[in-house]
């Protein structure tokens, strides 16, 4: 392969594997296991064409450009979100720094991203009429064979020399706390102070299409059920709990026209679900044998099985129905 072509599969490659890797972490439901699967293959095809790459990086270091310590840069946050993506996978290196593995994956993984479209335009890669030959498309089918295979045999091994990367769940997550609501970790998405909010001033407010009312705690924990359900981060750790408080079409009245449901937390962060949702959405008050800590949500955090962690507003203190579609939510919370 020519340099030219050597960067274009790279590039492709990588930007699958960032795809994919966003695909990854938005996915909380089995049937989302395969783009965690096509994150894996699309990281071993980089792995594999790393040998040409080595050949195109070595002619470039000759030329000394004064560039080349932004290349060299990327290479290496490249080379670390391969590292940290393996080890948290094997299980072989869970954290480093106190940090999730899965953490410095991800900051690896999206400090490369404005190097890489700098690096695309500096050292431009014209795609030609031949780059879909058969050739090319054959060989690009081998690659692909390949990195499904290699894929598989890393993960036969793992799973046959019991390492802890056999035990994740679909996403990827290690089970943390099951059933030990103490031991489970406290997680916030990005800059969320933990609010100390005082029971007796606390209200829910909830806003239908029959207009808007409030309940007290009082109110809320006087009938409770209890559900099962997953939380799983996308930090890499997941725990199954026992969640009791109410199921949230119990508290709406109208839902007619409505086409989203806004869940606001104390702290400003929300989010959006498509209304279809409502009846798998679910407040808790209580976590296992006790109510919510302050960490995990007190007074009532939204439990959204087969959502992943982000969408667990913790701190709630208004539930909006709305006419707004529900991809007016962006992918990610944005606070
Ligand atoms: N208000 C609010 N709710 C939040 C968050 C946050 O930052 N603010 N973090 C979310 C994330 S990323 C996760 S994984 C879960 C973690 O819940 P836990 O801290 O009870 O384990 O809460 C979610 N709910
Ligand atoms: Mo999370």
């Amino acid at each position: 392969m020519n340099w030219r072509r050597t960067n274009l599969a790279l590039f492709v490659a990588l930007v699958l594997a960032f795809a994919t890797g966003v695909g990854a972490v938005a996915t909380g439901s089995a049937r989302g296991r395969w783009i965690v699967l096509a994150h894996g293959v699309a990281a071993v095809a980089v792995v594999l064409l790393i040998p040409w790459k080595t050949r195109v990086v070595r002619g470039g270091l000759r030329r000394a450009r004064p560039t080349r310590t932004l290349s060299l840069l990327l290479a290496g946050l490249a080379v670390t979100a391969l590292a940290f993506g393996f080890g948290y996978a094997t299980g072989l290196v869970r954290s480093v720094g106190g940090l999730e593995g899965m953490w410095w994956h991800v900051a690896a993984a999206l400090a490369l991203v404005p190097l890489l479209l700098w690096h695309v335009f500096a050292r431009r890669a014209r795609p030609r009429r031949g780059d879909v030959s058969r050739r090319v498309l054959l060989r690009a089918g081998l690659l692909g064979a390949a990195a499904v295979a290699l894929y598989a045999a890393v993960d036969g091994t793992v799973r046959l020399t019991g390492l802890p990367g056999a035990r994740r769940r679909f996403t990827g997550s290690y089970e943390a706390g099951s059933f030990r609501p103490a031991a489970m970790p406290t997680t916030i998405w990005l800059d969320d102070p933990v609010p100390d909010v005082a029971a007796d001033a606390w209200r829910l407010s909830i806003v239908d299409g029959a207009g808007r009312y409030e309940l007290t705690l009082d109110q809320l924990a006087s009938s409770g059920t209890t559900i099962r359900a997953t939380l799983d981060c996308t930090s890499g750790w997941y725990a199954e709990q026992e969640w009791t408080g109410v199921p949230l079409t119990a508290l709406l009245r109208d839902v007619r026209g409505a086409r989203s449901v806004l869940v606001h937390s104390v702290t400003g962060y929300q989010v959006r679900f498509p209304i279809e949702e409502v009846r798998r959405l679910f407040l808790a008050t209580w976590v296992g044998e006790a109510p919510l800590s302050a960490g995990h949500g007190y007074p009532l955090r939204l439990v959204a099985p087969q959502r992943r962690g982000f969408w667990w507003v913790k701190w709630v203190d208004r539930i909006e129905v709305q006419a707004v579609p529900p991809w007016w939510q962006p992918p990610f919370p944005v606070t």
